[in-house]
């Protein structure tokens, strides 16, 4: 270990104990997991170097403050199953004892996704597309042999990630495009097959746009009569600092309580920059030309914005906790805003701030905020 990241990991556990003092002093929780133990799990995104013990900074906080972990990446198919037949699991294993090492509810992402999936999956030797059967059988092979390994260990799978367009029509995916509309319920089926006690979610963005959520409410609607294992949707909440606003997203989880299956908060994150594009949306495929007005914090983020955040956040918990019946778990995607996705997406290099803890892993106020409203919560 460098003697900076001494300095920054003895920073953060010097931070942890402040945080200890401060919420002591206060009488509040002094953790995600303490301060929501009767509402939910809180879970964090976590990458390959918390995973592999080279972040030790990172670990102490995932450690110190979630009781459930996601993988980042590291589960994702072009990972865990670069080529035909060979499957990468080093780093997946390391990822499954980390969490049960910490008794951590542990969350599989995703089996069938149109993104970081790799090509041979839809071709064969000459490249042309395959066909279905073919394809249903690779589909098959890969969530028997993934699921099937973690049988018992990885509570809750994404099966199917991001499968609607905006308008709320299937994405013609090259799973869409080869299998047909049915890939969906055979995912969960195999899942299912793979390890029938695991929870399995339909996860995916914006579904709090009106359009979006329609389709995504007909398709689950559809599965459910099919008789097909859908347990949970994973509302992503990549949101912003405006929008969408409590009540949206209010109504959208009551919405999707009314079908019959729980829901979670699967990847949240709170932008604070400009917004790149006028449509709210986590497509990976998009690029954004950099330009100094889109990154206006590069040397700081102000108060009066920190506030904002603060404010956005302890909202947007106030309505999950309020929920707490049917939302069983609120993943963050990252831990420090050094980790996030967002400094690198839609544009490159940005300075991003949406976690609840800061670049140097000391915690925000938002964080403070967040606590707050699961103190409450608590003893309401
Ligand atoms: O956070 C992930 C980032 O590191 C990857 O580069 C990106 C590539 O596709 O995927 C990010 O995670 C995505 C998640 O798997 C699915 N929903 C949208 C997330 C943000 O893009």
């Amino acid at each position: 270990m460098s003697t900076k990241t001494r300095t920054t990991a003895g920073l953060a556990v010097l931070a942890a104990l402040l945080i200890t003092l401060a919420a002591a002093a206060a009488q509040e929780p002094t953790s995600l997991k303490e301060a929501y133990k009767n509402a939910f799990v809180v879970g964090a995104a976590i990458n390959a170097l918390q995973i592999t013990g080279q972040d030790r900074r990172g670990d102490a906080i995932i450690e110190a403050q979630f009781n459930s972990i996601s993988p980042e990446n590291v589960l994702k198919w072009e990972n865990v199953h670069p080529a035909p037949g060979t499957y990468s699991f080093e780093v997946p294993d390391q990822y499954v004892a980390y969490g049960e090492k910490h008794h951590m509810f542990i969350v599989g992402h995703c089996l069938v996704w149109h993104s970081q999936v790799p090509a041979w999956v839809f071709r064969d030797e000459k490249g042309s597309f395959v066909d279905r059967e073919t394809l249903l059988k690779r589909m098959h092979d890969h969530i028997q042999t993934v699921v099937g390994r973690y049988k018992g260990r990885i509570q809750s799978w994404d099966v199917v990630n991001e499968a609607l367009n905006e308008d709320g029509t299937l994405r013609q995916s090259s799973w869409m495009k080869i299998i047909g509309e049915d890939y969906i319920a055979k995912a969960f089926q195999y899942a299912h097959e793979a390890d029938p006690q695991a929870q399995l979610t339909y996860n995916d963005y914006s579904l709090e746009n009106e359009a979006k959520r329609k389709g995504a409410l007909a398709l689950i609607t559809r599965l459910k009569a099919a008789g097909i294992p859908v347990t949970s949707v994973g509302l992503q909440g990549h949101l912003g600092l405006q929008g969408p606003s409590v009540e949206t997203e209010d109504d959208t989880i009551s919405d999707f309580a009314k079908l019959g299956v729980k829901v979670v908060i699967s990847e949240l994150d709170i932008d604070v920059l400009p917004p790149a594009t006028q449509q709210q949306t986590a497509d990976v495929s998009l690029k954004v030309e950099q330009d100094a007005k889109l990154n206006p914090y590069a040397n700081g983020l102000p108060q009066s914005v920190q506030q904002e955040l603060a404010k956005r956040y302890a909202d947007l918990f106030g309505v999950f906790s309020k929920h707490r019946d049917v939302v069983t778990r609120v993943t963050l995607w990252g831990v420090t805003d050094a980790d996030s996705w967002r400094n690198n997406w839609p544009v490159k290099g940005r300075t991003s701030y949406p976690l609840l803890f800061d670049r140097s892993g000391q915690p925000k106020l938002a964080f403070q905020a967040v606590i707050r409203v699961g103190a409450n919560t608590k003893t309401e």
